[in-house]
């Protein structure tokens, strides 16, 4: 039996809302910190902005317990590492990855190993790395070198890796196209992410079809993934030596989960696209200034996407193909204060003002 999820079940977490859909049992030992359940924010100014009666929809992952929704494919790969044996995680990771697994190594009790290229972690994630105790290993490389030193080192079998190569974490990640369907009642028709590694498009496309063979919904969206303009190895159809975006979450040139990528998009009748780092910040400050979401750079290429397709007769997927009253979701990966440092260049100095209300009230513009 399903369960279906409502706000008095809010903390349960993943493998307890959807355990006959994951690969547990009852002797897999569940280390959870409540991810999952995450919003599906109705966006009425992004509505609007589509126009054509669409409906817009974003699905704020950055409520997760570590900020992002690697929590929810880090409780499945966490829980199976324990229930397998392992004693010791390791990762590579642009950030997010690395400050799941070190939460939920922590609550496991067991060491976890983090591969980052040096100085291009966003402060955030790198302070919840610290903090949650992992063992930080940065290197003079980009994700890509890292990702392959860490697959030498799962070879060893000292480590469990819990990149989104291991398919324990794709299970957990399409628990959120299942969220999706029990709160709307169906599939959208569209749905739009932003694509590094390429794991979460691939996980989303697994989690829609299987509802939909379950007869939990009765169709399937357009999967329409957004990389960065400098980073966008799928594309492009070849490998980025040197990944370049400031969204450097996304900033990834070789792909683990290329193919699978590749397929949902052309199984689902969607697109990849690219956007620049300009409608990628843009994109980020118009949704925290008209829809109070605040996301990271990363997050926001799924909704600089929506608006290329809207505005741009250059996108991959024009909206003159969408039809009108569409229902469009998109995913927010991660949350804004992760990755503050562009903000804080664009906020202007403060400078007090006098302790009474009348320069206050000046101060206001009154
Ligand atoms: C905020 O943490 O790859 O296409 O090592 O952190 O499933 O990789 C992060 C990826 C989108 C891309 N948004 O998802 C990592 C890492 C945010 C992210 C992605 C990431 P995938």
């Amino acid at each position: 039996m399903a369960s279906t999820t409502s706000k008095s079940e809010r903390n349960r977490g993943v493998i307890e809302s959807y355990p006959e859909f994951l690969p547990v049992s009852a002797s897999t030992p569940v280390v959870s910190l409540g991810e999952g359940n995450t919003p599906l924010i109705y966006c009425s100014q992004l509505s609007k902005r589509v126009g054509r009666g669409c409906e817009v929809f974003v699905k704020n992952e950055g409520v997760n317990p570590t900020g992002s929704f690697k929590d929810r494919g880090m409780t499945v790969a966490v829980s199976k590492a324990l229930e397998y044996g392992a004693k010791a995680l390791i990762c590579a990771s642009t950030g997010n990855t690395s400050a799941s697994a070190a939460a939920y190594a922590a609550r496991a009790g067991i060491l976890c190993v983090v591969i980052l290229p040096a100085g291009k972690i966003a402060i955030g994630k790198l302070v919840q790395a610290f903090a949650y105790g992992a063992k930080i290993i940065a290197i003079d490389g980009n994700f890509d070198d890292a990702l392959r030193i860490v697959r030498d080192l799962g070879e060893s079998g000292d480590f469990a890796i819990v990149n989104s190569v291991n398919p324990d974490r794709i299970a957990g990640q399409k628990t959120a196209a299942y969220e999706i369907i029990d709160e709307i009642g169906d599939a959208p028709d569209f749905h739009l992410l932003p694509v590094g590694n390429a794991g979460n498009i691939a996980a989303y496309w697994v989690g829609y079809q299987e509802y939909h063979a379950y007869k939990r919904s009765t169709k399937l969206p357009a999967m329409i993934g957004f990389q960065a303009a400098g980073a966008a190895p799928i594309f492009y159809n070849r490998i980025i030596e040197k990944p370049e975006t400031v969204a450097s979450a996304i900033r990834i040139g070789n792909p683990a989960s290329w193919k699978q990528a590749r397929g949902a998009i052309a199984k689902s009748r969607g697109a990849i696209d690219v956007v620049s780092d300009a409608e990628i910040l843009a994109a980020q400050s118009w949704l925290a200034q008209h829809e109070g979401i605040f996301v990271e750079p990363a997050s926001a290429a799924s909704i600089a996407g929506l608006f290329k397709c809207c505005d741009s007769g250059e996108a991959a997927y024009s909206f003159q193909k969408i039809p009108e009253a569409s229902r469009i979701v998109c995913t927010v990966t991660g949350h804004g204060l992760k990755d503050p440092d562009l903000t804080i260049q664009r906020m202007k100095e403060l400078k007090p003002v006098s302790a009474t209300t009348t320069d206050v009230r000046h101060a206001i513009g009154l």
